[in-house]
C-alpha cells in the first residue's frame, strides 16, 4: 500500500467480490470516489453494480461494519474497513472518501480484497508537486497524467508554475491565448477529479512596478481568469529576481534601496491580493509566495520586512538552506518558520534537473527529517523536466508528506521501482542498474553508480590479485546487465512516458555497457601480449563512446549536452584500462 496507512489491522474475513457488487451511499460520499471505485471494480472484473445492498456490499461514505467511523479524524482522514462481504469506504471529507476510494484500488488484488480495517490520514497539509523548472515544460498530456498520478498517490498540490511558460513570468500581464487557457481549464478540471488543489503561480518580479496600480490590476485580472476556470489557490513566486533593481523611479522613492526596500514592496502587493482579492473569495486557499530569499535562513532586512509586514495569512516557500540542498533538517526549518514568520511551504528542488544539463536523477529521495512535519505546512516537489521519469522521486515525496515517521528512503526507492516496473523483477533489476548510472545530481546525491563503482573496485582486487579470468567472470554479467537494462526497460516499464523522456539514456545506456565490455577485452588481449586485438577494441571503445556522446535529449537544457551515464565511473574504468594496458 502506498503511502503505508497510518494504522492497519488485519482481519480474517477477506471478500472475493464475484460479478455482482450493492454500492450503498452513505453520509460522506463523493462522486470521484464513486468514479474510482466503479473503474476498480470493473477492472476487477464485476459485471453488474446495483443501487442497494447485494451479497456483496460497498459503502461508500460509511455505515455498515462495527467500525470506528471516520469522524474526528484530522482533515483528509477516511477509513477503510473489508470483512463480513462488506467494504466500508468513508473519509472526514470529500478527500478523505476519495482516499479510501484509492486505497480500496489498492487493495483490490483480482477480484479479492484481504480482510482489513484502515484508519488513515495525511501527516502534512500540502503533499505534491511544483512545476517549477526552467527549460522545456511539461506537455499538456504530462500534466493531465501527472494529475492522475498525483491523485492515487494522495497527493493534493500542483503547482503550475513554469519558469520558461512567457505568461507565467516574462509577459506575467499578457492574459492567456484561447487555447493556453482552455488547456488550463482542463487541467483545472483534472486536478479537481483528482481532489488536487491546482495552484496557480504568477510571477512578476522581473519587471513589476509596485506602485503602479494598473500592475496590481493585471495581476488581478490574471488570477480572476483561473479562479473562473476553477482554480482555488494561488502563488506569487518572486524568486531569481534581481529586487534590489526596481522598475519605475516612484518604487525607488517609495521603498528606498537595499532588500529592506523589496521586502516591502513584496509585502504590499501580497497584503493587497490578500485584502482584496482572497479575502473576498471565502473558497480561496491560503495564499503562497515564494520569497527572492529562499534558499536560507539568515536574518536580514528583507526577511525582517515579510516578517514584519507580510499578512500572517500568507503561506512562504522556503527551498531548505541551499537551493537544492543535501540535507533538510527540523532545526533549520524552525529557524525558516522563525525567521520568516510565517507558515513554511517547503518548495524541495529534488528530483529537478535543470541545472544538471545531460542528467536524469533517477536516485532516492533521500536526508529530509521526519521532525520537518513538526515546523512546516508540506514539502512539494520540483520535478525534471521529463514528467514520466519524475514519478519515481513523486512516489517517495507521496510517502514522506503523508507518514515521515515511517518513511525509510531506501525502501521507499526500491518500491517505486517496483510500480515503475509493475513487479516484473527483471524489469526491476533492470531500472535498479539504469538508475544506478544516474545517481549523481553533486547535491543530494555525491557519488555517481555506486554500485558499479563497488563491482569495479572488487574487480581491481581479484586482478591484483592475480585471478584475471575471476575478475572478468564476476565483473562481466554487470556490463552486460547495463547493455541489456535499456531493452528490458522499454519492454517491462508500462508507463510509455517513461521509456520515451529517458531515451536518450537508454540509448546512452547500451553503448556505455558494449564498452565497458570491449574494456574487459582490451584487458584480456593486453594480459595474452595481443597488441593488435587491443588496438582493435581500443577503436571499438572509442566508436562506442562517441556514439554515446553523440545523442541529444530533446528538452531544454538536456539537449544541449550529452547524456551522462556513469560518468566519473565508466569513463574512470576504461582509462584505468587504457593505462594498464599501454
Ligand atoms: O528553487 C527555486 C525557488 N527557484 C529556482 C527553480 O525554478 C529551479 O528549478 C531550481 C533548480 O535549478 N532552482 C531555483 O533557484
Amino acid at each position: 500500500m502506498t503511502p503505508e496507512p497510518q494504522q492497519t489491522t488485519r482481519r480474517d474475513d477477506g471478500i472475493d467480490l464475484g460479478d455482482t457488487i450493492g454500492l450503498v451511499h452513505g453520509p460522506t460520499t463523493d462522486p470521484d470516489a464513486e468514479r474510482v471505485v466503479r473503474e476498480t471494480l470493473t477492472r476487477a472484473g464485476v459485471q453488474t453494480i446495483i443501487d442497494g445492498e447485494a451479497a456483496v456490499t460497498i459503502r461508500l461514505g460509511g455505515g455498515g461494519l462495527d467500525v470506528q467511523p471516520a469522524e474526528g479524524l484530522p482533515a483528509e482522514g477516511y477509513v477503510v474497513a473489508v470483512g463480513g462481504n462488506q467494504v466500508v469506504l468513508e473519509g472526514v471529507d470529500g478527500r478523505g472518501t476519495f482516499y479510501a476510494a484509492q486505497t480500496f484500488a489498492q487493495l483490490v488484488q483480482g477480484n479479492h480484497l484481504d480482510g482489513v480495517e484502515i484508519r488513515d490520514w495525511p501527516t502534512m497539509r500540502y503533499r505534491g508537486s511544483i512545476e517549477g523548472f526552467y527549460g522545456t515544460p511539461w506537455s499538456h498530456a504530462d500534466r493531465l497524467d501527472h494529475l492522475d498520478y498525483l491523485g492515487a498517490h494522495r497527493m493534493n498540490t500542483y503547482q503550475y508554475a513554469p519558469k520558461d511558460d512567457l505568461y507565467h513570468r516574462e509577459q506575467w500581464r499578457d492574459p492567456y491565448p484561447a487555447d493556453k487557457l482552455a488547456e488550463l481549464g482542463e487541467l483545472i478540471e483534472r486536478s479537481l477529479r483528482n481532489k488536487v488543489d491546482f495552484t496557480f503561480a504568477l510571477s512578476p518580479g522581473l519587471s513589476i512596478r509596485y506602485t503602479d496600480d494598473t500592475e496590481f490590476q493585471a495581476l488581478i485580472a490574471k488570477f480572476e481568469a483561473l479562479y473562473e476556470l476553477g482554480a482555488r489557490a494561488f502563488n506569487v513566486p518572486l524568486d531569481d529576481i534581481e529586487y534590489e533593481k526596481w522598475h519605475c523611479a516612484e518604487d525607488e522613492e517609495k521603498y528606498g534601496a537595499g532588500g529592506g526596500g523589496a521586502g516591502r514592496a513584496q509585502s504590499d502587493l501580497l497584503n493587497r491580493i490578500q485584502r482584496e482579492w482572497v479575502a473576498t473569495k471565502p473558497d480561496l486557499a491560503p495564499l503562497q509566495m515564494v520569497p527572492t530569499e529562499y534558499y536560507d535562513v539568515t536574518e536580514s532586512p528583507y526577511k525582517q520586512a515579510l516578517r514584519e509586514q507580510l499578512d500572517s495569512a500568507v503561506v512562504v516557500h522556503w527551498t531548505g538552506i541551499g537551493v537544492v540542498p543535501h540535507s533538510i533538517t527540523s532545526a533549520q526549518a524552525a529557524e525558516a518558520k522563525a525567521v520568516f514568520g510565517h507558515d513554511i511551504l517547503i518548495w524541495d528542488n529534488y528530483p529537478v534537473n535543470d541545472y544538471a544539463h545531460g542528467r536524469i536523477l533517477l536516485a532516492d529521495y533521500s536526508n529530509r527529517e521526519p521532525g520537518l512535519a513538526d515546523q512546516v505546512v508540506g514539502v512539494i516537489s520540483n520535478p525534471m523536466n521529463q514528467a514520466g521519469a519524475s514519478k519515481l522521486a513523486l512516489y517517495s515525496f507521496a510517502e514522506f508528506g503523508w507518514n515521515p515517521a515511517t518513511y525509510d528512503q531506501q525502501a521507499s526507492w526500491r518500491r517505486a521501482i517496483a510500480e515503475r516496473a509493475s513487479g516484473d523483477p527483471e524489469t526491476i533489476a533492470a531500472l535498479e542498474v539504469f538508475a544506478d548510472l544516474t545517481t549523481y545530481d553533486g547535491k543530494l546525491h555525491l557519488a555517481n553508480a555506486p554500485v558499479l563503482a563497488a563491482k569495479i573496485a572488487e574487480f581491481w582486487a581479484t586482478w591484483e590479485g592475480g585471478d584475471l579470468a575471476g575478475a572478468i567472470a564476476e565483473l562481466e554479467p554487470y556490463f552486460e546487465a547495463i547493455e541489456n537494462a535499456p531493452a528490458q526497460i522499454r519492454a517491462g516499464v508500462s508507463d510509455p512516458s517513461f521509456a520515451d523522456e529517458t531515451d536518450a539514456w537508454l540509448d546512452a545506456s547500451f553503448y556505455w555497457g558494449q564498452a565497458l565490455r570491449e574494456a574487459l577485452r582490451v584487458l584480456e588481449a593486453g594480459a595474452e601480449g595481443n597488441s593488435s586485438d587491443v588496438a582493435t577494441s581500443q577503436a571499438q571503445i572509442n566508436h562506442l563512446v562517441t556514439q554515446a556522446e553523440e545523442i541529444r535529449d530533446i528538452r531544454l537544457p538536456h539537449s544541449q549536452t550529452y547524456p551522462r551515464i556513469g560518468d566519473g565511473v565508466a569513463d574512470t574504468f576504461i582509462a584505468e584500462v587504457t593505462a594498464r594496458v599501454s
